[in-house]
């Protein structure tokens, strides 16, 4: 029984060491994401492939530890009244049963730490670089390396009628700088599978920068993640990711002169935002209404 508990620890040990090492091939569908949503960035694939390794991992031990306790349930029931061999005090097996977790343990933070280097990792030369304006309740997102038709950088801002859309290109690194003008803000874009808190006075470029390479077109919803503020609920936007071509295209169109609207609807894309809808005040008030009549 020692021989074979130890044998299946070593199998387990390696199994999970080979299963984590190889982590880039696990397979990306419902089932092997393990409940993990699905992310649109490398980045978020490099999360999605940590937590399906470390689900495994936690599969096999669990198995191990399972069969175990049912072989231990089963093979020593009780069959009289005379007391089994009673043992304590096996050291190496209380050695073991202390290394082997903490090997576990190394094993999953060193995983984890590549993880988030990857994650946090900034090119020395992004492709694209995007400003995140985030005030009370809105936001603008400011293309620097554009010139528009007022000598400004092409921007889009959001207002309390309009949602505002953050254009970007996919297969390309993108380094988001955001900025905070009053309070903590928190830039989240759900499907990125990241967030970033906008903390005022943090523009060093040290705290307020992180990349994504979007993967897969299409509109996301994005949201601020850190409570500030009466319409915080509200202080939502809206990414479009769409190929480099069109992105190109849609700053051309911007540069010229066009706003975000027809812009947009000049690369064959919807003008509006799709994902999420702005403060409706009168919406509100006439809903206030309706209860107070109906007291
Ligand atoms: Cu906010």
């Amino acid at each position: 029984m020692a021989r074979g508990s130890r044998l299946a620890r070593l199998a387990a040990l390696g199994l999970l060491g080979v299963l984590t090492l190889t982590g880039c091939e696990m397979p990306n569908n419902e089932f092997w994401r393990f409940g993990w949503p699905e992310g649109i960035t490398e980045q978020a694939t490099e999360m999605r492939q940590l937590w399906t390794g470390s689900v495994i991992a936690a599969l096999i031990v669990g198995i191990i530890v399972w069969s175990l306790i049912g072989y231990s349930v089963v093979r020593h029931r009780k069959r009289g009244d005379e007391l089994p061999r009673q043992t304590a005090y096996n050291l190496p097996l209380e050695i073991g049963l202390t290394v082997l977790p903490f090997i576990i343990i190394a094993g999953l933070f060193f995983f984890t730490v590549v993880t988030q280097n990857k994650v946090m990792e900034r090119s020395a030369d992004p492709d694209e670089t995007i400003e995140v304006n985030a005030f009370k309740w809105n936001w603008e997102f400011v293309y620097p390396e554009t010139e528009g038709q007022d000598g400004q950088p092409v921007s889009t801002v959001g207002t309390s009628t309009d949602i505002p859309i953050l254009v970007v290109p996919t297969e390309r690194t993108i380094r988001f700088q955001v900025v905070s003008a009053d309070v903590i803000h928190s830039f989240w874009v759900p499907e990125f599978l990241f967030k970033l808190d906008v903390i005022p006075g943090n523009e060093n470029g040290r705290d307020n920068v992180f990349e994504v390479t979007v993967q897969k077109e299409g509109a996301y919803v994005g949201r601020c993640a850190e409570l500030c503020g009466t319409y915080h609920a509200y202080m939502n936007f809206e990414v479009r990711a769409v190929s480099g071509e069109d992105y190109d295209a849609y700053l051309a169109a911007r540069e010229e002169g066009l706003n975000t609207y027809d812009a947009l609807e000049s690369i064959g894309q919807p003008g509006e935002a799709g994902t999420t809808t702005p403060l409706d005040l009168a919406q509100n008030k006439n809903a206030d209404q309706q209860r107070s009549a109906g007291d």
